[in-house]
């Protein structure tokens, strides 16, 4: 999927992030004729302004710190090595989709509210529309006035069948017709939506929980992915919601949401680095087809190239 359109699409997404993180960088180096204290303290407010997260930072400093030590203190060649120390770091958080074996695939869908949870979902379902699929769609969320009808326009735009029930039915057994529906229709793909909820709440928490074994009972292997949809644009937070939610329910691998929507995108790199979670997509606008099956290199190369590269 690697093609030029690909990468420039990301490049594009990623946009915000370039101009606060990226050119900074690149000037700071351009400009610089040694990499000395005053150089490392510009470069960690850099850093941490694009959200990398103190711990990232401190540890990408002491890096280059380190290298200018033993190598000596070149900008160009230590320039280098600082793209490719953060490239380390986001390989770190990559890991494929699990798929099963034997169809269908499930995805639980969960989040704070507004994270994007059902754009991504919606997002998800073209994707493996595109690439063949049949996907069908559970209107789990049957809490918040108009999320069912929401996910049922995005499931017309994006061609797929979906299951849902009345408002303020059980979102369990909105999961458990759908999962029955995907056995009965061959689907491959189901992705469930669900409410959003805060981490705080026990019986939101464990309602999640419920949805989570009912599908386990239905389709062996099931949930394959339990993606946590984060807001990139929360900064921090988003960090501290992963933490947490990954207590209450078993998170296989992060949605990162809203990345166009942020001058903060360093967030992927704490993310990738501290958080022991894989970031398996990212979403780059509000469209069906702004999300990228999340690749550390193409990543970074969209981050670091030509602008603020050494030449
Ligand atoms: N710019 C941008 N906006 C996004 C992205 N993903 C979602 N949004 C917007 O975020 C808002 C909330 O999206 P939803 O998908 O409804 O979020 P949700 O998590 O399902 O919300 P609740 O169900 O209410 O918890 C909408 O306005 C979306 O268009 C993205 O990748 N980029
Ligand atoms: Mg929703």
């Amino acid at each position: 999927m690697a093609s030029g359109g690909f990468l420039e699409r990301l490049k594009t997404g990623l946009a915000k992030t370039r101009k606060t993180l990226t050119t900074p960088i690149g000037e700071l180096f351009r400009g610089a004729r040694r990499v000395d204290e005053p150089f490392l303290e510009r470069l960690e407010e850099i850093l941490i302004t694009a959200d990398v997260g103190v711990e990232a930072t401190m540890n990408i400093i002491d890096d280059l710190r380190e290298a200018a030590e033993s190598r000596g203190a070149d900008p160009e060649e230590l320039h280098g090595i600082l793209i490719e120390d953060i490239a380390r770091r986001l390989r770190k958080g990559e890991s494929r989709v699990h798929l099963a074996e034997t169809p269908p695939t499930v995805f639980l869908v969960a989040g704070v509210n507004g994270t994007g949870k059902t754009t991504s979902i919606a997002k998800l379902a073209a994707w493996y529309m595109k690439a063949g699929k049949r996907v069908l769609l559970a209107a789990s969320d049957t809490f918040r006035a108009a999320a069912t009808e929401q996910l049922e326009i995005w499931a017309k735009r994006v061609g797929a069948d979906i299951v849902r029930h009345a408002m303020g039915a059980d979102p369990a057994a909105v999961a458990f017709d759908a999962c029955e529906a995907a056995l009965a229709r061959g689907a491959e793909i189901l992705i469930v939506d669900t409410a959003g909820r805060l981490h705080t709440d026990p019986n939101l928490m464990r309602e999640l929980s419920k949805i989570r074994n009912v599908v386990a009972g239905k389709i062996p292997g099931a949930p394959h992915e339990v993606l946590l949809v984060l807001d990139a644009t929360a900064g921090q937070n988003a960090i501290s919601q992963a933490r947490s939610f990954k207590q209450g329910v078993d998170i296989t691998g992060i949605f990162l949401a809203k990345l166009d929507g942020t001058a903060k995108g360093g967030i992927v790199v704490a993310i990738c680095d501290k958080l022991g979670i894989p970031v398996k997509f990212v979403g780059l606008g509000e469209g069906k087809n702004d999300m990228e099956p999340f690749d550390a290199d193409a990543f970074s190369r969209a981050l670091f190239d030509r602008e603020g590269v050494a030449q």
